[in-house]
């Protein structure tokens, strides 16, 4: 940062600041994680100086040997780890290629079967507050009181409504889903099956949980900064022949890729970010090894330790387990709410998001759960035994959350801890 420290002192100091803050910190936000370094040179490389609306072979402005070079290059990893016949590789982020993908494949006022946000759907899955939802009509499924999805209600509610979309996918679930039964659900009302897996992609990639593609799934999402470890951006994957679930002739599921693409551009981005692209095709390159296995099942085995553990500690979880790399405490009867114990943990360093459980009692902005994540502290070399650490920190601060010496006492304790596990590229 020689450059920027010469020229910009404010900015210079600002990124010495977040690189302290993230250092010394444990990053337990379940949709975070870090960049490799040769992510971030893709990403700071001359590709950011091109314009280059259109696709590979089919640019508006010339010069594109190189962009479409690159561009390709992302095409074609992202369709071999996804098994996708078609990948678009151009949305500038996970809502962006949401809403590319509603407008690709339905009209304005149609409607979309999704997972309620309050159940552990997501925002762009039509929560009412969403201008999405002023465009198309979202109904919510929802969980049991187990929290697991109620298959009896998505059926009754396709039945009902008769979606153009059902949408599997989630933020605060952790559970594998049966995209089998989307499916056939999905099939008997002529509706599009689309999967938004940007939480759970990696096991994916790493066959440690199934992919809907290989499920009869027609279109997929995922973004790319969370697990993939990439840039800021996402993949929209779709699958050639399968049905005709549009029933319209001229709308067979060939169309589906043409759709997408043309969604995005030129329908709602225009331009890519080229140099967002190239740091894609590295991180998709990084997925591609050995070493990206191993990362992922040791990140399934540390959220398995955390959900062990928080219930040796007597906490209680929804599901009371995980098959991925997300645990949701549930304090409901405890005196403490999510909120509460998200701020405490931050007093100690740890970064944590709230989020709601099924049927919470307490309002969103005051839900009753916490959503624990270990792919960030997993990129950082966390292995079982650390992990029970950070459960043991996790435990103290709310258990003693009105006491701030005890609270900075742990604080000091979590940065100590956090200098054994460095944060990649700084
Ligand atoms: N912000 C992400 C999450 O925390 O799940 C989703 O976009």
């Amino acid at each position: 940062m020689q450059n920027i420290q010469k020229t910009d002192k404010d900015i210079y100091a600002a990124i010495l600041a977040e690189q302290k803050r993230q250092s010394e910190g444990m990053e337990l936000i379940a949709s975070e994680n870090y960049q490799s370094a040769a992510v971030l040179e893709a990403q700071a490389s001359v590709f950011a100086n091109k314009y280059s609306e259109g696709f590979p072979g089919r640019r508006y402005y010339w010069g594109q040997e190189n962009t479409d070079t690159i561009e390709q290059l992302a095409i074609e990893r992202a369709k071999e780890v996804f098994h996708a016949d078609h990948a678009n590789v151009q949305a500038l982020s996970g809502a962006a290629a949401n809403l590319c993908v509603y407008s690709a494949l339905m009209e304005p006022g149609d409607t979309v079967l999704g997972m309620d946000l309050t159940h552990g759907g997501h925002l762009t899955h039509g929560a009412p507050v969403t201008f999405f939802s002023k465009i198309f009509n979202f109904i919510r499924y929802k969980t049991t009181a187990e929290g697991k999805i109620d298959f009896d209600q998505v059926r009754a509610l396709a039945r009902q409504h008769k979606p153009k979309i059902i949408l599997a996918g989630f933020s605060a679930y952790p559970r594998e889903l049966d995209y089998k039964k989307f499916v056939e659900i999905a099939n008997e009302v002529w509706a599009i099956a689309f999967a938004d897996v940007s939480h759970i992609w990696w096991f994916i990639a790493a066959w440690l949980l199934k992919n809907p593609l290989d499920y009869g799934f027609h279109v997929m999402m995922t973004t790319t900064h969370k697990s993939l470890r990439g840039p800021r951006g996402a993949l929209i994957l779709s699958k050639g022949i399968v049905s005709n679930p549009l029933k319209k002739p001229e709308d067979t599921i060939e169309n589906i890729p043409t759709r997408i693409d043309r969604a995005v551009f030129p329908g709602m981005q225009w331009w890519p970010h080229m140099n967002t692209i190239a740091a894609i095709a590295v991180a998709l390159h990084e997925v591609q090894t050995p070493a990206f296995k191993t990362y992922t099942q040791q990140a399934l085995k540390n959220a398995q330790v955390v959900a062990t553990e928080l219930i040796a500690h007597g906490y209680k979880l929804v599901t009371w387990w995980t098959e991925n790399h997300m645990v949701i405490i549930d304090f409901t009867g405890t005196g403490i709410d999510g909120s509460v114990a998200e701020s405490t943990l931050d007093k100690i360093g740890i970064s944590t998001s709230k989020s709601t459980i099924p049927d919470d009692p307490n309002p969103p902005f005051r839900p009753s759960g916490l959503r624990i994540g270990l792919p960030a502290m997993t990129t950082r070399g966390v292995k079982e035994t650390d992990t029970k650490k950070i459960v043991e920190f996790i435990d103290h601060a709310l258990k003693n959350k009105d006491d701030e010496e005890a609270l900075s006492e742990l604080r000091n304790k979590v940065r100590e801890f956090c200098k054994d596990f460095p944060v990649p590229g700084v």
